[in-house]
């Protein structure tokens, strides 16, 4: 049975894809790189350098100036978190997060981002996690299972016992290829390859999603 839930961060607790479609797009411009929102939409879950080799697609940049973009961008991105507080926090997440604790399941964070631990602190919810996982956690990014099983062993627990609730379709691959249960937030052409799919954690109780797992698994 399952004893510990791992929460991805952007679009599942807070929505900072907003944040850093904004820095990618003062990047971009500066490189003249045509960029925009909808481009910004395959970026969702993705790290640091495979976005921007998303950007920059067939453009040739020497390690050092990959470096400097990534660096660049980052700053941006930084400055932009100032802006968050805990009316950030996506609709359900506390209320799931509080509820699991109470339950005595165990939560975990499994973030691609260098700056989760930012992030969570300006959320308020950093004391609120058993565990975290993040961009500095394990090498190989998502769709890799690596920074999930990270957190899972961070947890104490096997894959088995384990929850992944993402919006990523890369982060959907990592939680399967973990051999872990998969939640997926938003549009089944994203995230439908999921165990469960549901439009977001709003209104979302641990039971609706043990029973859903339940019936997946029959
Ligand atoms: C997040 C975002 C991605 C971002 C990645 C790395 O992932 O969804 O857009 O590129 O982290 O972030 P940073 O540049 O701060 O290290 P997640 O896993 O929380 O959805
Ligand atoms: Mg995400």
């Amino acid at each position: 049975d399952i004893r510990g839930v791992i929460f991805d961060l952007d679009g599942v607790l807070t929505d900072t894809a907003e944040y850093h479609y904004l820095a990618w797009q003062k990047l971009a411009d500066e490189e003249g790189i045509p960029f925009n929102r909808l481009a910004n939409e395959a970026l969702r879950g993705v790290s640091r350098r495979a976005s921007l080799m998303l950007i920059v697609k067939d453009r040739q940049y020497s390690e050092a100036q990959i470096q400097e973009m990534m660096e660049r961008k980052n700053r941006y991105y930084v400055e932009l978190l100032k802006n968050i507080t805990q009316n950030d926090l996506l609709p359900g997440a506390i209320a799931l997060l509080d509820e699991l604790r109470q339950a005595g399941i165990k939560t975990a964070i499994g973030s691609a981002s260098k700056n989760a631990r930012t992030v969570l602190q300006r959320l308020g919810i950093a004391d609120k996690v058993d565990a975290i996982a993040d961009g500095y956690s394990v090498q190989k990014p998502k769709p890799a299972p690596d920074l999930f099983l990270y957190a899972a062993n961070q947890l104490g627990l096997e894959p088995a016992q384990s929850v992944v609730i993402e919006d990523a379709a890369a982060g959907i691959e990592a939680a399967l290829a973990a051999g872990m249960w998969a939640v997926g937030l938003g549009p089944v052409e994203r995230v439908g390859a999921a165990h469960v799919v549901l439009p977001s954690l709003a209104g979302i109780k641990w039971a609706d999603i043990q029973a859903k797992l339940n019936d997946a698994a029959k």
